[in-house]
């Protein structure tokens, strides 16, 4: 059996890609594709994770169309997110999106009956608003106490296709509620929460075969006949299982969507004091690694800006437009927590540009420029910090993910950080998710020979540093700033 689906589910989109070895390559074919997004009611953000689950049927019914019987699926998704199911295993709540406002505020409330340093020493894990930690500790109370398990999403989605309750730990671990000295819940956490741990179910590694998806599923819809394997379930893990492996020069990876995960990976967690203060996280990743990195704001920034203007430009137009538009002329500090959720992304950018007395980006153009400028630039800023954090001297950095394609992006990266960029495979989180079916299987060795295979199959574009007369005054612009936006956030 050589057919081995990634459902690979994003905040903006999601995707069944089926891949299969032929002639000593892995190979990837889309079977389908669907969009994906929060909607705002009442002020809050939710998921429909209903839909979700008909988009993966639709996928599965797609694939046995074009001749698919047997497979295997694993499952990833973005993190944190929580669904919660009463005794009988039916979900007992809308599903909150991450970027809901009513975390604001918590991470402070929370402080105070426990420091971020006690927090930080245990999981390891960046302060983030949006981790499950907060938004259980502002969930209604008697809601929570009612519930008989609370599954993070991609768990909840292997539920409802087989019917076994499980708790991956790559995607557990961006609870915030992991300990790293016992790798299980942290009592203490928990007890904040009023929770027990008999409401999350046992931990789960990738690798472990899940079963069959249910008889009455694939009756009903006529689906392949499927096993259900474990996969690192957080998109960033799988994505980082699907960087293509380097050989003897040191790197650092962007997964670049959504979100920007700029880190490394590492052999050991990494949470002392100055991880703590650039608020580096320790997120657990598969085949006992840990993704050691930083959340940066990303092409969420763009997403937004071209869905404001009324989707009229591809990404691919914005980029063009961009690359037309003077550089460096209005930058922002992406990382602003103004920027997470504004009402309007493009005045919140404009705001930003005019209260810090620069140019205010006018054209989609102008403003896809102010973020990709802004991007390279706290790239740059973040890299050096895991240069310092981890005692290692980058030579090359790696963008995975959608954010690859985006050449003037990635060129720019290159230019500002000083460093060759290595760009692709764009489809590194589907690759990822494949990579652990592949070694479940036993078709491949273990996961360096998944990425060997990985780097060979898939073609990857080198960006090199053009010569940047201008750096240095730039440098010197970012760095303030950035400094007044720290002094008055
Ligand atoms: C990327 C991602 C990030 C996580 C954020 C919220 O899709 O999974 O790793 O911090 O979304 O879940």
């Amino acid at each position: 059996m050589n057919n081995h689906i990634a459902v690979d589910i994003g905040a903006s989109s999601g995707r069944l890609v089926l891949g299969t070895i032929v002639d000593g390559s892995l190979t990837l074919e889309e079977i389908h594709r669907f969009s994906n997004g929060f909607t705002e009611r009442d002020d809050s953000c939710f998921w429909d994770v209903d839909y979700l689950l008909e988009q993966i049927i639709t996928g599965l019914q797609k694939a046995k169309a074009g001749g698919v019987t047997k497979c295997t699926l694993g499952i990833d998704t973005w993190a944190v997110d929580y669904v919660l199911l009463d005794a009988e295993g039916n979900r007992i709540q809308e599903v909150y999106a991450y970027r809901d406002r009513r975390t604001d505020g918590v991470m402070e409330e929370v402080a105070k009956l426990i420091s971020p340093e006690a927090v930080y020493a245990k999981t390891g894990i960046q302060q983030l608003t949006f981790n499950t930690l907060y938004q259980l500790y502002v969930h209604d109370r008697e809601e929570l106490a009612k519930a008989d398990q609370i599954l993070l999403v991609p768990d909840y989605l292997y539920y409802r296709l087989c019917g076994r309750k499980i708790n991956e730990v790559t995607n557990a671990s961006t609870t915030q509620l992991l300990n790293l000295a016992s790798r299980d819940f942290d009592p203490e956490l928990l007890a904040l929460l009023q929770l027990e741990r008999a409401q999350f179910a046992g931990l789960t590694e990738p690798g472990e075969d899940l079963g069959s998806i249910s008889d009455s599923l694939m009756q009903q819809y006529d689906l392949p006949e499927c096993r259900l394997i474990c996969v690192a379930t957080h998109d960033t893990a799988s994505a980082v299982l699907g960087i293509p492996a380097q050989s003897g020069r040191s790197s650092a990876y962007i997964s670049s969507g959504t979100w920007s995960l700029l880190g490394a990976q590492l052999a050991q967690p990494l949470n002392n004091r100055s991880a703590r203060e650039a608020n580096y996280t320790n997120e657990w990743g598969a085949y006992g690694t840990y993704r050691f990195l930083k959340n940066i704001m990303g092409l969420w920034l763009i997403q937004e800006v071209r869905r404001l203007d009324g989707s009229r430009y591809s990404f691919a137009e914005l980029a063009e437009q961009a690359a037309a538009a003077e550089g460096f002329r209005s930058l922002i500090a992406c990382n602003d927590p103004c920027f997470l959720n504004p009402d309007n992304m493009i005045e919140e950018i404009r705001l930003f540009c005019a209260e810090s007395s620069q140019p205010v980006p006018q054209s989609p153009g102008e403003l896809a420029r102010c973020i990709f400028d802004s991007l390279a630039l706290s790239y740059r800023s973040y890299l050096e910090e895991l240069e310092a954090l981890t005692g290692t001297a980058i030579e090359v950095l790696q963008i995975v993910g959608g954010g690859a394609n985006n050449e003037l992006l990635c060129q720019l990266t290159a230019d500002v950080i000083g460093k060759e960029v290595l760009a692709g495979p764009t489809e590194a989180t589907a690759l990822g998710n494949i990579a652990v079916q592949l070694i479940q299987s036993g078709k491949v060795a273990d996961i360096h020979e998944a990425r060997t295979l990985i780097g060979q199959s898939f073609e990857i574009k080198s960006y090199l540093p053009r010569p940047m007369p201008q750096l240095g005054e730039l440098l010197v612009r970012w760095e303030e700033l950035n400094a007044a936006e720290t002094a008055t956030s």
